[in-house]
C-alpha cells in the first residue's frame, strides 16, 4: 500500500557510536651522557619491556636520535613522560622524553 515502505523492520541505533581515543607516542631522545643501562632500566620499569626489547629500543634511540617507547592514551602517555623525567632528574641524567600524537 502507498506509504508502506514494504514492511522492513530496521533496528534503530540506541547509543551514540564511541570513537576510539586518540593515541600518543611516548618517545625518548638521544643524548651523550645518559648511561645506556639507565635507558634500558627505564624501558623495563615504566614501559614493561623485557630486557631484549628494551635494549633494542635503547640502541635505536642511540643510533637514530629518537625512538618510540610505547603508544598510549593522552593521560597515560603524559604520566609516563613525567615519571621518566622525574627518574632522570633523580639520577642526574639529561634524558629527554616527549609525547607526540600517533
Ligand atoms: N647515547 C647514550 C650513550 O652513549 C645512550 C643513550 C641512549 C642515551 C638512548 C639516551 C637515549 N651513553
Amino acid at each position: 500500500p502507498p506509504g508502506d515502505a514494504g514492511g522492513a523492520v530496521v533496528a534503530e541505533r540506541k547509543t551514540l557510536r564511541t570513537e576510539p581515543p586518540r593515541m600518543y607516542q611516548v618517545l625518548m631522545l638521544n643524548d651523550d651522557y645518559t648511561p645506556m643501562e639507565f635507558v634500558v632500566m627505564v624501558l623495563q620499569e615504566y614501559f614493561h619491556r623485557d630486557l631484549e626489547t628494551a635494549t633494542q629500543i635503547m640502541l635505536k634511540i642511540h643510533h637514530e636520535g629518537r625512538g618510540v617507547c610505547g603508544v598510549y592514551t593522552k593521560d597515560v602517555a603524559a604520566t609516563k613522560v613525567e615519571l621518566v623525567l622525574a627518574a632522570a632528574r633523580r639520577g642526574g641524567h639529561p634524558l629527554q622524553c616527549i609525547l607526540e600524537a600517533a
